[in-house]
């Protein structure tokens, strides 16, 4: 039986890298993706940025790069983003993603579970602010009294995501949990539709192929971002 998204009152909707996929962003684990130029645990946890801060550094700073001049929305983001202004019941849009595309599109209510690209924080007091330069192990924070190093706003292997209560809550009260472009291999993420489950609520994946976790919605979608979301957010 088919889902019609305006027949419910409150809406989770998930979205992986495969949303921006369209934009120009590669995923991160199909083929071309980020992790074959780069070994995960080399840049994407606090091991690694330990061990070599530079190279972690680079890594952001191109895809930082990339980000500014390049990526633009696609239809995918503006049909979400038009569906969130109409909808008279709740939305929330949480992304994995650490670009800004939802919010370029017109989203407003946007958590990034996984930081943001365009952001930087204080390795000591754990401030955040923007960041649209390049950053490097000179780059450091005047925020305390002695300057501390500055690293990406990224949520790393082993770290916590952010907003975790704020989602927890929201998937415990939502009717439709959406999943779009995600692998559903990284975690905590991946268990978010068995917290929407039991909270009762229909699930739905739209995705490119099947995913890891992808038996466990009760709808499955099949076909670039572009087509599946505007056709199912109309
Ligand atoms: C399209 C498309 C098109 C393509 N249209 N679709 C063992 C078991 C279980 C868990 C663990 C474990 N060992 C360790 C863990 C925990 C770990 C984890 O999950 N590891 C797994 C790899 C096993 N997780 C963590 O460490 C997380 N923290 C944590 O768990 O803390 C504990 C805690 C939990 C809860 C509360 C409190 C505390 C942190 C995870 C951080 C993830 N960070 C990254 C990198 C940072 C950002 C960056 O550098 O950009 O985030 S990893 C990377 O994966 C990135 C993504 O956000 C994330 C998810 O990837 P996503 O979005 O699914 O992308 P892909 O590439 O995997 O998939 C793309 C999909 O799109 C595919 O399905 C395509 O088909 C599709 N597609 N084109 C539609 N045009």
């Amino acid at each position: 039986m088919p889902i019609n998204p305006h027949e419910f009152q409150s809406i989770v909707v998930l979205t992986g890298a495969g949303v921006s996929a369209e934009s120009g962003i590669a995923t991160f684990r199909d083929s071309g993706g980020l992790w074959e130029q780069h070994r995960v645990e080399e840049v994407a946890s606090p091991a690694g940025f330990r061990r070599d801060p530079e190279l972690v550094h680079r890594f952001y700073n191109l895809r930082r790069r990339q980000l500014i001049a390049e990526a633009r929305p696609n239809p995918a983001h503006a049909a979400l983003a038009r569906f969130q202004r109409d909808f008279p019941g709740e939305l929330l849009l949480v992304t994995q993603n650490v670009d800004h595309l939802h919010e370029e599109a017109g989203a407003t209510r946007v958590v990034h579970m996984h930081g943001e690209l365009l952001k930087q924080r204080c390795t000591r007091s754990g401030q955040v602010s923007d960041c649209r330069e390049d950053l490097s192990t000179g780059s450091l924070c005047r925020c305390c009294q002695t300057p501390a190093p500055l690293r990406p706003h990224i949520v790393w292997f082993g770290e916590t995501p952010l907003e975790m209560e704020l989602i927890d809550r929201a998937l415990a009260s939502c009717d439709l949990f959406v999943a779009i472009g995600t692998s559903g291999h990284v975690y905590p993420a991946a268990g978010f539709v068995d917290a929407a489950r039991a909270a009762g609520a229909k699930t739905v994946a739209l995705n490119l192929e099947p995913s890891a976790n992808s038996h466990c919605f009760d709808l499955q979608e099949l076909g670039p971002a572009s087509e599946v979301v505007p056709a199912f957010f109309t």
